[in-house]
């Protein structure tokens, strides 16, 4: 069948309309080590009449902007998120992609979960990257974009044309229906989604008497105007030009100045809240502001209730609006802001100059060792305005910055967005990898087997920061990022997760003598990072040992997000590094090995302790208890308890069975992260079921019952090209943002087809 034939016929394509799919091929996705960056690629029409930015300004070629942008409207009203179609679709394309001949049917559970799984790796193969990884969608946060766009105009390096339109379009996209935003693509609209959208939009162009911004200024007033937004927007607003310093709590820029054994000292807060931080203070530091234009002047008086100079500024450090509120200031927070705001008052001025040094400084030295791409999306763009700032818009500085914007910016048929990070591209290899190796079917796919290996060989981070204590580091060498090895940031599940992989495949049988090419040497440093990063409690937090104590968690100024000072230790990442440290001990006995026995034996008292009473465990990183119950079985079992006798692993495995749904699927809203107690979702999800199958079958769990029921769930969501449908959300942080996993709908079903297959004795 000729491919165009295969792509009219399929489910999910014949429903783009041709006029669409025409503007999406402009665009291209290029991928390079694990980089990836959406390229425009101009029609031919286009290539002579637009040769300069300024071109775009012809009437010829906005028309032709308005129709691309026109190609990426879409009704959040029946589906918040999107299916990752544009890139989804241009693989299929690329890849002359033809779904696998239907096979016999057979009236065995297992004959069609077998089919269902190698349809199902069929068709994601087709979205393999050339390097080995899977791009995808990491959207899902409203309040990063925006940032971008206040930094681009402050710096006056504005975002290409082609670019800009189509995030006006996202944002335009993700408006709720009563005129606001919310904190992420799904939730109810707050003051920050809001405000930050509103302000961003008109930036780009959008003009103040378009419904959609009437709208939006609507829901602005009738919430009590920008004085009401917490103080991330404050900041953002507050070097824009449109709220006054004056409004601003002080966030004290000397702390970095302080000693550092100080638990006060932000090197130990959380990595992304002091990398926040250190850009933030340096703005405060210099009040940095943008230039007072006649949008600047404009906006001022959109965004409040009152003319612009009778906002109470003073009073408008400390109002929040309710709708956004997560995290209220403790009383410890008030009384220090109120000590640092006198301070701020008599401020030593050579003091402030010296930490203005050291601050940028500091962030220089974070360019080099992520090769500017950063720690995350917040911190990216706040850096590249102080870069702007000390340098000037021609500096080196400023250009390695400003030229990786593009690393975070992602194109989905809903328009181009930023995602929370510069891709999730090691995280959703290293499941694929995983759920492709679980039935074996690894062997009828080597080549997409293969380049997952060399993959994951690739991104290990080879080199160690000089001098990193300087900086805050712990060591990092022989450690795996979430994104790619650039970013340069490991964190202890991924570093876990990328070592057990490797030796899986290493000891798979599809790799010869010589392609096995991560030496036992380098496994080592992963043990090194594992065992450093362990903390006393016995668990593993994110990306560094938890370095404070617990009640620096009461000076979190941030009202949006909850737990955001320190960093904890998490059930997901203690399963994650104990299955690890397991898997390095079963084929090396002869590294560190009393330690390594003695940090698993601490690691599991910890998944215990924490287990909840009703058998569950609380997830951070993804919506929620079915997703942390699944790690706790795993992180249990690995860890040496036998599923048959564990009184654990029995309740857990109660608890899945005590939420399993008619239709025999799983489904839990993200409401329940942030209500921090189990919330049922009106329909089963995917990926919940997809975890709690995964999480029953590991603990053999006797109940076939429920989990043939939870197959056929599964079966019957998959469609003829062996792809399933984008639902909920499936990612969280901090309780109460929520995150998007594109490959999360494809890679968990097809691993818990696969442990189903090879269960019940299926051989691929
Ligand atoms: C992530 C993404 C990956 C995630 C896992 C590896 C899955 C997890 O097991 C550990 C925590 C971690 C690393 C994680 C932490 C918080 C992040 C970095 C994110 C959810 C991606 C985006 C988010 C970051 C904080 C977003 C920026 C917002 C701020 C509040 C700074």
């Amino acid at each position: 069948m000729p491919v165009s034939e295969v792509v009219e016929n399929s489910k999910i394509l014949n429903k783009i309309d041709s006029q669409k799919r025409a503007y999406w091929d402009c665009w291209t996705l290029e991928t390079r080590r694990g980089r990836q960056v959406w390229k425009f690629i101009p029609p031919d029409s286009l290539k002579e009449l637009v040769k300069t930015e300024s071109d775009w300004q012809k009437p010829e070629a906005q028309d032709f902007l308005l129709k691309m942008k026109a190609a990426f409207e879409y009704d959040k009203k029946s589906q918040p998120h999107s299916a990752d179609l544009v890139f989804r679709t241009g693989s299929l394309y690329k890849t002359n992609f033809n779904p696998l001949p239907e096979e016999p049917s057979s009236d065995q559970l297992n004959d069609q979960a077998t089919s269902a799984a190698r349809k199902g790796f069929h068709f994601y193969q087709a979205l393999q990257a050339p390097d080995g990884n899977w791009p995808g969608d990491y959207g899902g946060p409203l309040f990063l974009l925006p940032g971008m766009v206040i930094v681009s105009h402050l710096s006056q390096t504005p975002i290409s044309a082609p670019y800009a339109m189509l995030c006006r379009q996202y944002m335009l996209n993700m408006q709720n229906e009563d005129g606001g935003w919310g904190l992420h693509i799904e939730g109810a609209s707050t003051m920050l989604g809001t405000v930050l959208q509103y302000v961003a939009l008109r930036l780009l162009g959008e003009k103040k008497n378009e419904p959609a911004i009437e709208k939006a200024k609507m829901w602005i007033h009738a919430n009590g105007g920008a004085n009401y937004i917490p103080s991330w927007g404050k900041f953002y607003l507050s070097v824009l030009g449109v709220y006054d310093w004056k409004g601003y709590n002080s966030i004290l820029p000397e702390i970095w100045k302080f000693p550092k054994w100080l638990p006060i000292h932000p090197a130990k807060y959380w990595c992304h809240a002091r990398m926040v931080h250190m850009p933030m203070a340096y703005c405060f530091a210099h009040k940095l502001k943008g230039e007072e234009t006649a949008l600047i002047k404009e906006l001022q008086t959109e965004l409040y209730t009152t003319p612009y100079n009778e906002v109470n500024w003073k009073k408008a450090r400390n109002q929040f609006c309710l709708k956004d509120l997560y995290t209220p200031h403790s009383g410890l927070l008030k009384l220090a802001t109120r000590i640092m705001n006198m301070y701020e008052k008599i401020h030593l001025k050579s003091w402030r100059k010296s930490t203005s040094k050291f601050l940028i400084e500091q962030m220089k030295q974070e360019n080099t060792h992520t090769f500017s791409i950063n720690l995350g999306p917040v911190n990216h763009v706040m850096n590249a305005l102080c870069m702007y700032h000390a340098y000037g818009k021609e500096s080196m500085e400023f250009k390695e910055n400003s030229e990786r914007w593009f690393d975070y910016l992602w194109l989905a048929e809903d328009g181009m967005k930023m995602n929370g990070y510069n891709g999730s591209q090691f995280w959703d290899t290293n499941f694929a990898a995983l759920a492709l190796m679980e039935g074996g079917l690894d062997k009828e796919f080597p080549s997409m087997a293969k380049n997952i290996y060399r993959w994951l060989d690739d991104q290990q981070i080879k080199t160690e920061i000089p001098n990193r204590k300087k900086y805050d580091r712990s060591i990092r060498k022989g450690g795996w990022a979430f994104s790619t090895f650039e970013q340069g940031w490991p964190i202890t599940d991924c570093t876990a997760e990328g070592m057990k992989t490797s030796i899986k495949y290493m000891h798979s049988g599809i790799l010869k003598e010589e392609e096995k090419t991560i030496s036992k040497e380098r496994l080592q440093y992963s043990i090194n990072v594992l065992l450093a990063y362990q903390n006393k409690d016995g668990g593993w937090a994110s990306y560094e040992p938890t370095r404070a104590p617990k009640w620096i968690e009461k000076l979190n100024a941030a009202e949006v997000f909850g737990d955001i000072m320190l960093d904890y230790s998490y059930a997901e990442c203690t399963s994650a590094c104990l299955q690890g440290l397991v898997k390095f001990r079963s084929e090396y006995a002869d590294y560190r090995a009393s330690e390594i026995n003695a940090a698993i034996k601490k690691g599991n008292e910890f998944l215990k302790s924490i287990q909840r009473m009703d058998g569950s465990w609380m997830g951070s990183w993804a919506i929620c208890f079915t997703y942390a119950t699944w790690f706790g079985i795993e992180g249990l079992i690995a860890s040496g308890e036998d599923p048959a006798s564990s009184l654990e692993i029995k309740k857990a495995c109660e608890f899945l069975l005590s939420i399993q749904k008619e239709d025999g699927g799983w489904g839990e809203h993200y409401e329940s992260c942030v209500q921090k107690k189990y919330v049922e979702h009106p329909q089963s999800q995917i990926t919940n079921t997809a975890w709690a199958l995964l999480a029953l079958m590991a603990a053999g769990s006797s109940n076939k019952e429920a989990i043939d029921r939870g197959i056929k769930y599964l079966l019957s969501m998959q469609d003829a090209w062996g792809d399933f449908p984008q639902q909920q959300i499936s990612g969280v942080f901090n309780f109460n943002c929520m995150i998007t996993y594109t490959s999360y709908r494809n890679v968990f079903p097809l691993w818990a087809l696969s442990r189903y297959a090879k269960l019940s004795g299926q051989a691929f």
